[in-house]
């Protein structure tokens, strides 16, 4: 036994530089390996076929410069073609690599792009030299995402763009935006400045930290600098909860509240929140190309509102034969479907919206609620479109380590293998339903999360895990290998100056 294992070690060992050479995060779907290898440097020419691959060809070059190259370059030509007529699916590539070419093929400009960062990853690794071989890829899904909460805690344009950055070379292609809620509204409004002069003051620890929030300038450089990097930004305008940022900027919208749920919500009852609600998305809307918005939904209980014995909204419900509070909560989840359908996009909600009937034509569910997996086939079966983010193993805020002491606690943690081995534990409740299930998100709230250095610590590595979920077919998954080749990560990450917890000395917190 111990003989066999030591020789199992070796033949690690002995493969290791030739892994290093065909490392890429994620795994491809296909890669086969063939005889010599291609360095990368000065002497290679970079063409393009036009439009497009030429953009792209023009700036390999100091995108390449990164990599720590090393040994004599080859002579060899690197071109990149962008061909309609190679029919491959959208986000699709080849790259085949020679001792005298590297050819890199798609059929869209995200299949390119993606192409292209399999090379730089390639060439990073393997310090320049890159083995010869044929990759054949594609993805396993086509929403491959990753939630920020910047209401409770805010980061930052240049901490956004650094981690859009590191989704584009990971081929994620998702960033749920989620700027609205209890302690900060995070998006500049010409209509409503009180939203954000009163709105944005604040941050989860602190009621009275300086105002902070993104003008619409800021918001157009990032969805541009995402769209370059074939990210769509989806924009979170939660409602009718989570909504006390707006209710201190215009008590008016109020739905009223005690304690700790004052001003939780919007009030369902009058017909100015809706038109305020058509207000804002207007500007939203005109701000993102996504052609889907998140309107929250999650976690509303009108019950609970002491104002709900108030005789007019009893006459309310009465006159819109609405039962009780929960029918008020999906009176108001349908009125904003409608709003978001009017303004010609696809409402995304969390998966309560599931409950208020919205037609699924108009919604697409975001499953959170990992303990109420009949939320999820609920969902399938009443033919909604589904994005897996289920608190475990896909909440950022969760713990990843049994030790500490940072992170949400539900039932237990998130390690990076659990979240290696997602989707297959549920995979059986959704395989009748393949073409409903858009894909999967890890997302980050950030109540205990307030400084750059812990959202670093809370998303890497498992982000590299969501990304290989994501993207690489179930049997080409195995996670004792991703653990593997992880230090290869984790070094890109040091050069990022990231600070991320390291499951190989997991007492670092
Ligand atoms: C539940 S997920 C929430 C968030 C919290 C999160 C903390 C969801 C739709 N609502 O408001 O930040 O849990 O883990």
């Amino acid at each position: 036994m111990r003989k066999l294992f030591s020789i199992a070690v070796l033949l690690v060992f002995l493969t290791l530089p030739a892994l290093a050479q065909l490392t890429l995060f994620p795994t491809p779907a296909k890669v086969s390996g063939g005889k010599g290898s291609f360095t990368i440097g000065t002497a290679s020419q970079i063409t393009g076929n036009g439009g497009y691959a030429d953009q792209l060809a023009k700036k390999l070059p100091s995108e390449l410069k990164g990599s720590e190259l090393s040994g004599t370059p080859s002579q060899g030509t690197i071109r990149l073609v962008l061909d309609e007529k190679l029919r491959m699916a959208d986000e699709a590539y080849t790259l085949t690599v020679t001792p005298e070419s590297v050819l890199l093929e798609a059929s869209s400009e995200s299949g390119l792009f993606y192409a292209k960062e399999a090379l730089k990853q390639l060439a990073r690794f393997g310090k320049g030299t890159v083995r010869s071989c044929k990759i054949v890829d594609q993805p396993r899904y086509g929403w491959r995402g990753f939630m920020l909460d910047e209401s409770r805690h805010f980061f930052g344009k240049e901490k956004v763009k650094q981690y859009l950055d590191i989704m584009a070379s990971l081929r994620m292609n998702v960033f749920h935006w989620h700027l609205t809620d209890e302690p900060g509204w995070r998006i500049e409004i010409k209509k409503y400045p009180k939203l954000t002069s009163v709105g944005a003051i604040g941050n989860w620890h602190d009621p009275n930290a300086p105002a902070k929030f993104y003008t619409q300038e800021e918001i157009r450089e990032i969805v541009a600098y995402a769209a370059e990097r074939h990210i769509m930004v989806v924009p979170e305008f939660d409602m009718p909860g989570h909504a006390t940022a707006v209710s201190r900027s215009y008590p008016e919208l109020s739905g009223g509240g005690e304690g700790k749920w004052d001003g939780f919500t919007f009030h369902p009852c009058k017909e100015t929140t809706y038109q305020f609600i058509s207000d804002v998305l207007d500007e939203i809307v005109s701000l993102f190309p996504s052609p889907y918005i998140h309107i929250g939904g999650d976690e509303v209980h009108y019950g609970n509102q002491s104002w709900f014995t108030d005789p007019e909204i009893q006459q309310f419900i009465k006159d819109k034969k609405l039962q009780n509070e929960t029918g008020l909560e999906h009176y108001f989840v349908n009125r904003a479907a409608d709003i978001v359908a009017s303004k010609g996009k696809t409402m995304i909600g969390w998966d309560e919206i599931i409950d208020a009937g919205v037609s699924p034509g108009k919604a697409v569910v975001m499953w959170w609620r990992h303990d109420r997996k009949h939320q999820l086939v609920k969902a399938l079966e009443n033919g909604y479109q589904v994005i897996m983010t289920p608190r475990r193993p896909f909440y950022a805020d969760f713990v990843q380590y049994g030790e500490h002491n940072v992170g949400r606690l539900w039932n237990g943690y998130n390690t990076i293998e659990d979240i290696y081995r997602f989707p297959e534990p549920i995979i059986h409740l959704t395989k009748d339903y393949e073409d409903q299930v858009m894909g999967l998100q890890f997302s980050l709230w950030t109540e205990r999360v307030a400084d750059p250095k812990r959202l670093d610590f809370m998303t890497f590595p498992r982000l590299v895990a969501v990304a290989e979920d994501g993207w690489t077919p179930a049997k080409e998954k195995e996670c004792s290998l991703f653990m593997k080749k992880l230090p290869y990560f984790l070094e890109y990450l040091n050069t990022l100056g990231i600070y991320y917890f390291n499951p190989f000395n997991p007492s670092s917190t």
